[in-house]
């Protein structure tokens, strides 16, 4: 891909490569400036080490004040790092009662009563550091210390970052440079990025990651030999600093391609014991290893499959190995038969996670944890939930959302996620009646999982602003604070990252607010309608393509034609796919007159003229949502230029060059999906619009 902007990466231009730690000069430094002059700390360990080192480097970059770091608190104006174990309580009135919520990763912020500190105390320090970039938040926007008070804990346990990076550098379906942690079939020899990204992602909660792709190529099997432990480790180092455990992609064939082993069947007594002396290697470089990310019989990548096991018999295997070391296996349901026959009308790619998985509710070993995309295809701008949420009872799972832009808009167009996700994570799956919201399911309180939690796949690359459009970073930051806390607003979030990217200036946080919150309806709008999905050029999935999945082996089809358009999932004439659904869900979704209008074509197929919800025909709603897209865009376009000279310039032509490219993209897919319907159905557009 080309690079539109050149960017040095020797002489920092830009504030875009500190996203949301810029940690600008504030207005009144002296409101904070005694409490500030002065840390101390009632433990010491990497981590507070860490959120020292970070305090005071904000310090002097918002206050220009360099702090005394201390080890012991005294009468004095002071910020305060500590544990519940090592601060004492009592001396300051706090009632330990109030940790009582909090799991290891919470933390009280507190001013004393003589107003005199500031009290970071973790619960344990991964606490006090989640502590330390909560206060600088507040610092940053400015808001008053006079009397803080907040206690918080994550409300999901693993919060989890797939890094899709190949060994040689590319990252797969990555959209902003190479990878930051290989090059050239290695390691990359300056990590200095890495502990960058290790501040980013702590700074809003992640805590796991894991840093190479799902798809396991030769060189990246290698991850888990002697060639490269080392090299694992070093990173894993960096990492562990900031809070985050690090695991590795595995390839399911490793046992016959690193052991030499004929065969990798999970059941085979050499297999088991293969697997078991390579995890105590890895274990003996990185000791708090997280465990292996599996993608295994999906899309080509060897798996259990093979030797004529399942899923349970594969994942357990490699269960057994971890388990002395408490690492686990995340495996992957993202399994569908991407070789299907076009005229085969009853398969349907919709259905295969739940097929697959469902019956194996309860059976996998406890440190196994299956990961779910959040819709049954492919993180199309518009899909349902995936109905294996809620359908697990008795297996521990994670949700897995897609941060890099696949398929809305790839960092060029700009599609700001955080509205998708909340909708997902409030969506009722009724399975236990109503309130088995997706969010208490994958926090693991509805079903009382052991483990549980959200994962997504990373957007950043080595591009100067990590994720090609600047304002993809707003994605990255929504990701880690959403999932921290589901119940934030998407508003908050939203006014969160702008304040600290781009500082409080009214018409800089109105124009830049607009863009974000309508951005991905607006995406919505111009590309494939009500539901439909994947009408993208094939291969690498961006612009237009009516029929580029259409007739094809992927399984994903709109069936247009000149009456038409629309998949029948439906339990009566269609795959069956509605029936997955629990009660109410499965009726409404079943049911054409009660479909919601946005995911109509997903679940019906319908004549153009049927009738919406919202008054307007099928193929009028394609139409004017087609033309409504690109004037949005057209109106981002304006709000962004109104913002010349109140943004760094840098990331002001970033943006401004992105947003160019995102109108020719809209009018691409205005022109060709409004061209194509108009031409199958010969119904003209009630307002006279081109079309060609
Ligand atoms: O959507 C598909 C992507 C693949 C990806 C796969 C997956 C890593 O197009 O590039 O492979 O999903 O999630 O495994």
């Amino acid at each position: 891909m080309q690079k539109t902007v050149n960017f040095d990466s020797n002489q920092l231009l830009t504030n875009s490569y500190h996203c949301w730690l810029q940690y600008k000069r504030i207005d009144n430094p002296l409101t904070y400036s005694s409490i500030a002059s002065t840390i101390s700390f009632t433990a010491k360990t990497i981590l507070i080490d860490s959120a020292i080192a970070e305090l005071k480097y904000a310090l002097e970059s918002m206050l220009n004040i360099v702090p005394t770091v201390q080890p012991y608190p005294t009468n004095e104006f002071s910020i305060v790092l500590g544990t519940f174990e090592s601060v004492n309580l009592k001396g300051y009135g706090i009632s330990p009662e109030l940790f009582d919520d909090v799991n290891e990763e919470g933390y009280l912020l507190k001013t004393t009563a003589d107003k005199k500190k500031v009290l970071l105390i973790g619960k344990t320090d991964k606490g006090t550091l989640y502590a330390t970039f909560h206060f600088l938040r507040i610092l940053q926007r400015e808001e008053s210390i006079e009397s803080l008070e907040i206690v918080e804990g994550p409300r999901n346990q693993l919060r989890m970052m797939n890094q899709w990076d190949n060994m040689d550098g590319s990252i797969e379906r990555g959209y902003s440079g190479d990878s930051i942690f290989f090059h050239g079939n290695d390691f990359s020899e300056d990590l200095t990025r890495v502990r960058d990204y290790a501040r980013l992602l702590s700074s809003v909660g992640v805590n796991a990651i894991s840093i190479n792709n799902v798809n396991v190529w030769d060189v990246e099997t290698n991850l888990i030999t002697k060639a490269f432990l080392p090299k694992v480790k070093k990173v894993a180092d960096i990492l562990r600093s900031y809070a985050i455990t690090t695991y590795l992609s595995i390839n399911y064939a490793s046992p016959m391609e690193l052991g030499n082993l004929s065969t990798a069947d999970p059941l085979n007594e050499k297999v088991e014991k293969w697997w078991a002396e390579k995890v105590e290697e890895i274990y003996n470089y990185i000791p708090d290893f997280g465990g292996f990310v599996v993608k295994a019989d999906s899309e080509g990548r060897p798996g259990p499959f093979t030797y004529g096991r399942g899923h349970v018999e594969g994942a357990n295997v490699l269960a057994r190995a971890l388990q002395p070391f408490a690492g686990k296996v995340i495996w992957r349901c993202f399994v569908y038969n991407c070789l299907q026959d076009w005229r085969d009308r009853k398969t349907d790619r919709a259905r295969a996670a739940y097929d697959n998985f469902k019956p194996l509710d309860g059976q996998f070993l406890e440190n196994v944890i299956l990961q779910i995309k959040n819709g049954p295809m492919d993180f199309q701008v518009r899909e349902p939930i995936s109905p294996l949420l809620g359908a697990l009872k008795e297996t521990n799972q994670v949700l897995e959302f897609q941060i890099a832009q696949e398929y809305t808009g790839q960092q060029k167009d700009v599609c700001y996620l955080i509205p998708q996700w909340k909708e997902i994570l409030n969506f009722d799956t009724h399975s236990e009646g109503e309130g088995s919201t997706v969010k208490s399911i994958v926090d693991g309180s509805l079903y009382d999982n052991k483990y549980s939690g959200i994962a997504a796949v990373s957007n950043i690359g080595n591009d100067v602003n990590w994720t090609g459009n600047t304002l993809a970073q707003a994605n990255l930051y929504g990701f880690g604070r959403l999932i921290w806390n589901p119940e934030l607003s998407t508003e908050e979030i939203t006014d969160e990252w702008i304040q600290l990217t781009f500082g409080d200036d009214l018409q800089v946080v109105e124009q830049i607010k607009y863009i974000l919150l309508h951005s991905w309806k607006t995406y919505e709008n111009y590309t494939a309608p009500l539901g439909i999905g994947w009408m993208v050029n094939p291969d690498h999935h961006y612009g237009p393509n009516v029929d580029g999945y259409e007739y094809s082996k992927w399984g994903t089809y709109h069936f247009a034609d000149r009456d038409g358009i629309g998949v029948n999932r439906t339990v009566e004439t269609g795959t069956g796919y509605t029936g997955q659904y629990f009660g109410p869900n499965a009726k409404v979704y079943n049911s054409v007159e009660e479909c919601p209008d946005e995911l109509l074509l997903f679940f019906h197929h319908v004549p153009y003229s049927h009738k919406l919800h919202s008054g307007e025909t099928v193929i009028q709603h394609i139409y004017n949502t087609h033309f409504q897209g690109v004037e949005e865009v057209g109106k981002f376009i304006e709000k962004w230029n109104g913002l010349e000279g109140k943004i760094e310039s840098w990331i002001f032509a970033n943006v401004k060059e992105r947003l160019r490219m995102q109108l020719d993209n809209a009018m691409e897919w205005r022109d060709r999906i409004n061209t194509y319907f108009y031409r199958k159905s010969g119904i003209p557009d009630e307002l006279g619009r081109t079309i060609y």
